[in-house]
């Protein structure tokens, strides 16, 4: 019998960096669960343990392809990557640097993604971002002017010593199935786990107590929340006086939050209100766990900004058991972010205001050019495609017309690009808008560096060989540098982890054999002898002072309301068994069977009232458009709210294209909408 192999691996969907390993044998590969990993310990979610039904699917992508009058046709290689070196040289002679996009993936490598944007800027456009502009960037602006990083300040497994997990805005029974395995520890040991969220979800029911908020109203809670523990004197003197600044500010500006008040804003109990800042405050170490339930919000910067208030607050922060947890999201979105795949950011958290800091990198990329200032976001780029400003877009692994808001207006304004590149997996719909495909080999058919929301940079040797002429994203952009002239010389991902050490001083210690070893190197680690960070804040915050700055907030609204024509409000999310837009899910077998088609779900009162039966298809319709959806009637959504997931291509018809200023993320949170026989009404 020939002999069988395991090679370890990390999960290619969430942002927990699950290990475990692939057993490579004659009749096919299968899972192996991987007990001693630090994050996992050998379990697994529905999405992890389907992981591999998109390794040779028959669908994947598997030859450069070039749209022609006839359809798609099958080109080399050299073809191809000639073609769009051609189309980068032309539209910089043509329209400058700036007319030309680069998205990078969340999906890719550290390495990958380096390169892109090291490329993207080296040939002098600002324009590069990625998936996390849809997702944590309110994040970042938040964090950064709070403690000085943005980062998850603790890793996962430290959720089992908190006594109290506050969870606003993240359902990760579905969307981080692993957290929960922690979380039900602190449970077990007498921990309280309180929740707000609009919605009934499998977190709400591990939940000692549920403030089921009304949608947008996170900011009046926190507020809330933050009165009562100044008015009962829970806050921490000490740790207030010595490690922060801004307390006064903020007890003025909560003072008018009144429990009456903010229990008509958000439409959940006074007594629950002071219940959650109780525990929250008055247990030994607490954590605060959020995700998109409360960034994608026209006001999503203040959401996280009034959450790192009620953690500098209550000093429950820099030790174990206390820290702020914003659960990202794609398996590298962290990394694809350290690595300054953002439009705001060179690789490093470097602004892009800042000269002096981007010259250090001029000096290790051996260039004196390199662009200064904001460049378009993802959403901007479609908006700037339209207007004729952008000319040029190369997308690497994402599905930018279902995952963006508002998807009809972003669909119109891409026809209007000069050329578009799509380097991903399969022919998604934002591939199929593409003027060139080029086929990417999936993360088990390479090798490089991913980095976990808990910033654990893991290494992942290749399992298995890409199908047809599919290539890594690192050997395609390698290529296509070169034929751009640009002095890329690198053997490998293990060259490119090393300068990236030299260019981003908490990746300085990351080797290949250090992020190899099981549960990999967690940053900031500066130097090979260092043994990672697991704990950030511990001494003091990395902001100015050394101190965390609080920076109280004021509640607004969400950006739509409800009105005579639309008369209910839509919200969207996940479900446990489907990733993102779907790409990867909608082609697991194991996964569509058990989650098959788009559904939305009501509440039986709005039901009663629009004449919905459940096992409909019903129509949804907003301002932006309308689709059909599979009614689920159930009282998980409160009433005059509706629910659907965004794993199919018709949600995102609907959706909002508010952005929150700041970040400038859209509101897929909040939209006003009708559904069922309301039309024509
Ligand atoms: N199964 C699965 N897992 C995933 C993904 C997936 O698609 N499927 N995607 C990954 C990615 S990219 C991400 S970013 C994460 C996201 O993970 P989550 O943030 O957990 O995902 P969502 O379902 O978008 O939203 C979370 C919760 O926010 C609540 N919410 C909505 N509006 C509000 C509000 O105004 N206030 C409050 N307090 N709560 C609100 C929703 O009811 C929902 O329960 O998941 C990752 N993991
Ligand atoms: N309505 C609504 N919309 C949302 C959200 C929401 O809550 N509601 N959430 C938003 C959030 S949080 C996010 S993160 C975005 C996600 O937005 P996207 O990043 O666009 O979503 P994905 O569907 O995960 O797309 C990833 C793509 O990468 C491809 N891929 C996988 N592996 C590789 C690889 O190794 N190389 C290459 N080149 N490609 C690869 C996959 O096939 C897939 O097409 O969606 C956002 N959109
Ligand atoms: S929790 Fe996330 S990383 Fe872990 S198996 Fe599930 S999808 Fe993969
Ligand atoms: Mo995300």
């Amino acid at each position: 019998m020939a002999e069988e192999k395991l090679v370890p691996t990390v999960c290619p969907y969430c942002a927990l960096g699950c290990g475990f390993y692939i057993k490579l044998k004659e009749d096919g590969p299968e899972i192996e669960y991987m007990l001693d990993h630090p994050t996992n310990e050998g379990s697994l979610c529905a999405k992890g343990n389907a992981s591999l039904e998109v390794i040779n699917h028959p669908d994947r992508l598997r030859h450069p392809l070039k749209k022609t009058e006839g359809g798609w046709s099958r080109i080399t290689w050299d073809e191809a990557l000639s073609i769009v070196a051609g189309k980068i040289e032309e539209t910089i002679k043509r329209h400058g640097p700036d007319a030309l996009g680069f998205l990078g993936s969340a999906k890719s490598t550290n390495e990958e993604n380096y390169l892109f944007q090291k490329m993207a800027r080296t040939l002098g456009s600002k324009n590069v971002d990625c998936c996390a502009r849809r997702c944590h960037s309110p994040t970042i602006p938040a964090l950064k002017r709070a403690f000085g990083s943005a980062c998850m300040t603790n890793p996962i497994p430290d959720l089992a010593n908190s006594d109290c997990i506050f969870v606003i805005g993240s359902n990760f029974a579905e969307n981080h199935p692993i957290v929960a395995r922690w979380a039900m520890r602190t449970k077990d040991r007498g921990g309280r786990i309180v929740v707000a969220d609009p919605r009934l979800t499998p977190t709400t029911w591990l939940a000692d107590l549920h403030l089921q908020i009304r949608l947008g109203t996170d900011v009046a809670l926190l507020n809330g929340m933050m009165k009562v523990i100044i008015d009962e004197e829970l806050w921490d003197r000490k740790f207030v006086a010595e490690r922060t600044t801004g307390f006064e500010e903020l007890a003025e500006k909560v003072s008018g939050y009144t429990l009456e008040k903010v229990s008509e804003i958000i439409d959940a109990p006074p007594e629950a209100i002071v219940k959650a800042a109780r525990v929250y405050a008055k247990s030994p170490s607490s954590a605060i766990v959020y995700s998109m339930g409360i960034t994608q919000h026209s006001h999503g910067t203040n959401n996280v900004s009034a959450c790192a208030d009620l953690a500098l607050l209550c000093g429950q922060l820099g030790r174990s058991g206390a820290g702020l947890y914003p659960l990202r999201g794609q398996n590298n979105v962290q990394g694809a972010c350290d690595m300054g795949v953002l439009a705001d950011f060179y690789p490093g958290s470097v602004s892009v205001h800042d000269p002096g800091a981007i010259r250090f990198i001029e000096e290790a990329w051996g260039t004196s050019a390199l662009p200064i200032g904001m460049g378009m976001t993802a959403e901007a780029m479609p908006v700037a495609a339209a207007a004729g400003d952008l000319r040029f877009l190369y997308i690497m692994g994402e599905d930018l017309v279902n995952s963006d808001s508002s998807s009809s207006r972003g669909r119109r304004e891409l026809e209007n690009l000069d050329f578009m590149v799509v380097q991903d997996i399969f022919m998604t719909d934002t591939a199929e808008m593409a003027d060139l495909v080029l086929p990417a080999a999936a993360w088990a058919e390479k090798e490089g560096t991913f980095t976990s929301s808990e910033r654990r940079v893991q290494w992942i040797p290749r399992a298995f060989d890409p199908p047809g002429e599919a290539r890594s994203d690192l050997s395609t952009i390698l290529k296509l540098a070169s034929l751009l002239g640009l002095d890329f010389d690198y053997a490998g991902p293990e060259d490119v982890l090393t300068e990236i050490g030299r260019v981003v001083s908490s990746y300085a210690g990351i080797s290949k054999e250090r992020a190899e070893e099981r549960g990999g190197v967690i940053w900031p680690c500066p130097h090979p002898e260092h043994p990672g960070t697991p704990i950030l804040h511990q001494e003091g915050f990395s902001a100015p002072e050394g101190r965390g700055r609080i920076v109280p907030m004021e509640y607004l609204p969400p950006a739509e309301e409800t009105s005579l024509d639309y008369p209910l409000l839509l919200t969207t999310g996940r479900v446990a068994l489907h990733h993102n837009a779907g790409s990867m899910t909608r082609r697991s077998f194991s996964l569509m069977k058990r989650s098959p088609e788009l559904f939305v779900e009501v509440n039986p009162q709005d039901a009663d009232r629009w004449s919905v039966i459940d096992g409909d298809l019903v129509e949804v319709e907003t301002r932006r458009g309308e689709a059909w959806a599979r009614a689920r009637v159930t009282p998980r959504q409160e009433e005059g709210v509706i629910f659907m997931p965004f794993h199919f291509p018709e949600t995102n018809l609907l959706t909002s294209d508010v952005i929150d200023p700041e970040a400038r993320i859209p509101e897929f949170k909040v939209a006003a909408c009708r559904i069922g026989k309301m039309k024509g009404v």
